[in-house]
């Protein structure tokens, strides 16, 4: 087995050979259940992570301020996938608590497994050791909210290959490092915030998003883009407050990207 296309990626099942000089050979690759492929500046797809069933999204609730688009749209493209999303928040020991309450029953409206954890003091672990629980997941969100951490705080091993990119004893994650759980994995991934929904249509990309799902369903135009027509019905759910005004914001300004 040669060339890059083959290279195994976290999450893989492979089958090796042990060399009499106990050096380890990748045979080969059985087949992936599910790969999560993200595009590289230069246009090309690169596969993450492999056989993953679940996106752990992790947001600060501050240092750095938690940046909802992001969330919404890992949550969108877990939606798109078909795979599971839960929403972790991380730094609750940085928040205002009321704020930090809001936005935990935004997504627990919604119906999402959320837990708020502090990985680096080591509080409520269990709720997310639970939610974890034989899960082939990957934890996705900005740099600084948590993701190693986490990572580290649940056992996986963090320190060799990190390296400080930014002179300010900063660790930024380079590479994506897989953790074994009593049954299921983790992987630590670098830089994995986004990935790109391609060119989607509003009624597609309302559909990924469980708030829109049934009030889209009452617009007067078929293809109504919930961004100006009249007799919208997602526009109507935001001003009864059913619809979050953050979770609007984050749908409009992905509709208006790819529009
Ligand atoms: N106060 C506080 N600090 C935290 C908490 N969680 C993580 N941190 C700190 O936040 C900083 C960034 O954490 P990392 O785990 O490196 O963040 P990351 O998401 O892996 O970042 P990248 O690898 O760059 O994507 C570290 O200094 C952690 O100690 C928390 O709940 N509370
Ligand atoms: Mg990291
Ligand atoms: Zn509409």
């Amino acid at each position: 087995m040669t060339g890059k296309r083959f290279m195994p990626v976290p999450g893989d099942v492979v089958a090796v050979r042990i060399l009499e000089d106990e050096r380890a050979v990748v045979d080969r690759i059985e087949p992936r259940t599910f790969s999560l492929e993200r595009r590289t500046v230069e246009g090309r797809a690169k596969t993450m992570a492999a056989n993953v069933d679940t996106l752990v999204t992790v947001t600060s609730l501050a240092h750095p301020p938690p940046r909802l688009i992001t969330l919404d749209q890992l949550l969108a493209f877990g939606e798109l996938e078909g795979i599971d999303a839960a929403v972790v928040f991380t730094k609750p020991d940085l928040a205002e608590p009321e704020a930090a309450r809001r936005l935990v029953a935004i997504y627990e409206r919604l119906q999402y497994p959320v837990a708020v954890v502090d990985p680096k003091h080591g509080s409520n672990l269990d709720a997310l050791r639970s939610l974890l629980n034989g899960r082939h997941a990957l934890l996705c969100g900005v740099s600084g909210v948590g993701k190693s951490t986490i990572f580290r705080a649940l056992g996986g091993e963090g320190s060799i290959g990190d390296v400080s990119r930014h002179g300010l004893g900063r660790q930024t994650t380079t590479a994506a490092r897989l953790y074994r759980m009593p049954e299921g994995f983790l992987v630590d991934s670098p830089g994995v915030n986004e990935f790109g929904l391609g060119a989607i249509q509003p009624r597609e990309l309302a559909d990924a998003f469980r708030d829109m799902r049934e009030p889209a369903t009452r617009c007067r135009f078929t293809d109504c883009t919930h961004l100006r027509e009249p007799g919208c019905g997602v526009r109507a759910a935001l001003q009864d407050g059913a619809i979050a005004e953050s979770r609007y914001a984050s749908f409009s300004r992905i509709a208006l990207r790819t529009e």
